[in-house]
């Protein structure tokens, strides 16, 4: 779109007077940011409202996109870019002395999300509109998002993040579709003019689902569509019935479930916690949403029987799987279809993206709380299983054992994975080797019975943030060797390829990186108070704490490196600097302890003059997607080092790869299929295959004691976590870990200690011959153009929702 820079200059001046009084001069950052954002709004919500118009003209099939998280990052920077306004607002600030980076920064991150799965979300909400695909994004307007992580002492603590506290100038608020939502009471039939019988929930307690909505602004297309989520309102404040009957109590449950309901983000990350509130958040807007996808289809249509036709929902997890009962009791109770009916239209609407196979991230609801909570949802789901178990029985002969693994109704409890599987017309995995890993384990009954139904969708991530947001130098040598065209084709950019060995431009390359680590090295002086070594190599690992992504194994292995450079002052190695960013769950202790141990290392690593500078340790303080873009951008190396089979993916490692770092990995998730591009040659892959981990699962032949007996430098780091090297205040701190180690050790960390010391030696050498490491680093950016979210959403239109490509013009 053409922005008028004088126009946007008289917007913003506008908006500072109306919003706080104040002439450009006296303006704040905040304030500036305020304002700009309100005058993009403007020419945004114009582009909204003629595509939301084309939409229906065009009667064009929908994708609702259900996520309990949307991690979408900053708005401001990103939306400039895909408005491609930059040039013209970076102008209109700097005439009116303002920059916009300053000014970007003002910008809370709505941090709507924990991790991978939230922040794929987003990515596919940039991608479905620059690809010109209606769509929806369903979700909660939690009001406090993840929290803010300050490091004390080198503990993690839990600060709340108010990111609405000034109000956020791309939402919208939409109370004329506002909608009631229902809890628990009681089910009563009722007998219906057709002579059939009915449902109807009584003396329930409701909240009314206020939608919030956001635009998702397509990359220079003109397609804007809608992030929506749902903030809870009262109904007391909506319509006074309860009062008006004089039930006083009533009216302050509903008050307080309303005032609750929509509070606060479950900082949990493939993990759930089976808490009440929780599950009345999915309810919440699982219910809202398919009741808004219902009516706005019903608008302009006239048979609820062919809603599948114009609309499907996606499954975000299990965490919506009660969008099936939902939508069953909707067309069942408000609609009067017959249950086989309703049914074809719920199974060829519903599909559902399973995103790990870490069993305690599986949701399973107790059935007493579950079915007070929502007797009329649990009396569907209790039909379904009856259903679904009665056709197993025929088809097993009774089989217990089909039963065991397949029902959803099962010792207690309602499983929410079973129940997506057996009602969706998909399940997919999120990278080949975790779709393999659940059709031969997880789910390998569901897989024998409906082989059809499974698919794979490797994950991908948006280069317009991650490259052209991110990276501003990269992603402009980028569009000077290949053209813009990789912006909405990041596959052109293997045309790169050719430049693999010219040697000038590998210079540039090197270059550019070294710009990018000398930002990253500023805020690190800046947040920390260390000064890093912009020579040294940046060896990253940024993601969610847990224990399968062993965040534990390079914080060891440190501890070993160290060791040597101690007892061998002159060691010959490239100095490293490692760096971590992590959120750890506030509830999980050893991830917790892990943060703690990092600081400890890095206090004595970066505290001690004898190793010259060699090894530096640093921890950056709440790791999020503003700065991630800038720490991706600054990588040399990219830690990718869980447990083969237990990640499922991956999406860090396909924005450090496309930032041309190296990947430092297992053969685990999307890893997998980034050697597959790169070639074995372009990354250092080490320890035990998925295979053999899943093997040692099965025979419990592993012994973590025999490694520690026989590898003295694993017997040394691990002697050294409790006897006072890093322990000085509290020798106890690092206890469980300790013995988690050498009791168990579940993630293989000290079986694949050697391997990873191995593979880190290397890098080191690797790293020696530049010219070398840099040809690999431009190969690994040339090869990334399977890993945009573009690729992925094609595959989820073609194969799964068959959606209508939106013409504008
Ligand atoms: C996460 C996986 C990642 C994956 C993202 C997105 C959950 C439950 N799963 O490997 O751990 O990349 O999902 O698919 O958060």
């Amino acid at each position: 779109m053409e922005i008028n820079k004088e126009e946007l200059r008289k917007s913003i001046v506008y908006n500072l007077k109306m919003l706080f009084r104040r002439e450009v001069t006296e303006a704040t950052n905040e304030q500036m940011y305020q304002a700009l954002s309100y005058a993009l709004k403007d020419y945004i919500v114009d582009q909204w409202m003629t595509f939301h118009k084309k939409c229906e003209e065009q009667d064009a099939k929908t994708v609702y996109y259900l996520s309990m998280e949307f991690l979408v990052g900053r708005a401001l920077g990103n939306n400039i870019i895909n408005l491609k306004a930059l040039n013209e607002v970076k102008e209109v600030l700097d005439e009116l002395g303002f920059d916009l980076t300053d000014v970007e920064e003002e910008e809370p991150d709505p941090a709507l999300g924990n991790g991978g799965l939230g922040r794929l979300a987003a990515c596919f909400l940039d991608s479905l509109a620059t690809l010109g695909y209606p769509a929806y994004g369903c979700g909660i307007r939690y009001k406090y998002g993840m929290f803010k992580q300050q490091i004390e002492n080198g503990f993690q603590v839990e600060r709340p993040d108010n990111w609405l506290q000034h109000g956020y100038p791309f939402e919208t608020k939409n109370s004329k579709y506002s909608i009631r939502v229902k809890f628990g009471g009681y089910v009563r039939m009722v007998q219906g003019d057709d002579g059939r019988e009915h449902f109807t929930q009584e003396d329930a307690l409701s909240v009314i689902a206020v939608p919030y909505d956001i635009p998702i602004v397509g990359y220079n297309n003109g397609v804007v569509n809608t992030l929506r989520i749902w903030d809870a309102q009262a109904v007391n404040d909506f319509n006074l019935d309860s009062f008006d009957k004089g039930d006083y109590h009533t009216a302050v449950e509903q008050e307080n479930m309303a005032r609750t309901i929509t509070e606060v983000l479950y900082p949990n990350d493939n993990h759930y916690a089976g808490k009440e509130l929780r599950l009345k958040q999915q309810y919440f807007f699982v219910s809202a949403s398919i009741q808004s996808a219902v009516s706005k289809y019903m608008e302009t249509h006239d048979d609820i029987k062919k809603l599948y036709e114009k609309v499907c929902f996606q499954l975000n997890d299990t965490h919506p799987t009660v969008a099936v009962p939902e939508l069953m009791r909707i067309l069942l109770d408000d609609y009067h279809l017959t249950w086989d009916e309703a049914w074809e239209v719920v199974s060829k609407s519903c599909a559902y993206t399973n995103h790990t196979i870490m069993s305690e991230a599986l949701e399973k609801w107790p059935i007493d709380l579950f079915s007070r909570l929502l007797p009329r949802i649990y009396q569907i789901v209790d039909e379904i299983n009856r259903r679904f178990t009665g056709m197993l029985n025929q088809k097993y002969n009774n089989d217990p054992k089909k039963i065991e693994s397949m029902a959803i109704l099962y010792n207690g409890q309602v499983r929410m994975a079973n129940l997506a599987i057996v009602a969706g017309y998909s399940v997919n995995g999120v990278a080949a080797l975790h779709t393999e890993i659940l059709k031969k384990e997880q789910l390998k009954d569901f897989y024998e019975l409906w082989p059809e139904k499974f698919n794979n969708k490797t994950n991908g991530i948006t280069q317009r943030r991650f490259l052209l947001h991110g990276n501003p130098l990269l992603a402009e040598w980028c569009t000077e060797h290949v053209g813009e065209g990789w912006i909405t084709d990041l596959t052109k950019l293997s045309k790169l390829i050719k430049l693999k060995d010219d040697d000038d431009e590998l210079i540039t390359l090197a270059d550019i990186k070294n710009k990018n680590k000398l930002r990253l090295a500023d805020y690190i002086m800046k947040h920390n108070g260390v000064a890093v070594d912009p020579d040294s190599i940046f060896d990253v690992q940024v993601k969610r704490l847990h224990e399968y992504k062993r965040q534990l194994l390079n914080i060891l292995h440190i501890m070993y490196l160290y060791n040597e450079l101690k007892t061998n002052p002159y060691m010959d190695i490239v100095p490293r600097t490692f760096i971590f960013g992590a959120k750890a769950s506030a509830g999980y202790r050893r991830a917790k302890a892990i943060i703690k141990l990092i600081n400890n290392v890095g206090d004595v690593v970066n505290n001690d003059p004898s190793i010259n500078g060699k090894l530096k340790v640093v921890f950056i303080e709440n790791y999020r997607v503003s700065n991630a873009e800038m720490i991706f951008a600054a990588a040399d190396v990219s830690e990718q080092i869980s447990t083969a089979s237990k990640e499922a993916s991956g999406t860090g490692n396909m924005k450090f790869m496309l930032n041309g770092a190296i990947t430092l990995g297992t053969m685990d998730g999307a890893n997998v299929e980034i050697v597959e591009e790169v070639g074995k040659d372009n990354a250092v892959i080490f320890g035990l295959s998925a295979q053999e981990v899943i093997e040692f699962e099965h025979n419990h032949e592993y012994d973590p004691k025999t490694v520690y007996n026989s590898d003295m430098r694993v017997k040394k780091v691990v002697d050294q976590l409790v006897d006072g090297t890093y322990t000085q205040e509290d020798p106890n701190l690092f206890r469980e870990l300790y013995d988690s180690l050498l009791n168990e050790d579940q993630y293989f960390i000290l079986k694949d200690f050697a391997a990873y010391a191995e593979a880190q030696k290397k890098i080191d050498e690797k790293y020696r011959d530049q010219h070398e490491w840099v040809r690999s680093s431009l190969i690994n950016i040339a090869k990334s153009g399977k890993f945009s979210s573009d690729r992925t959403i094609q595959e989820y239109v073609d194969d799964l929702w068959h959606l209508d490509k939106v013409k504008i013009k």
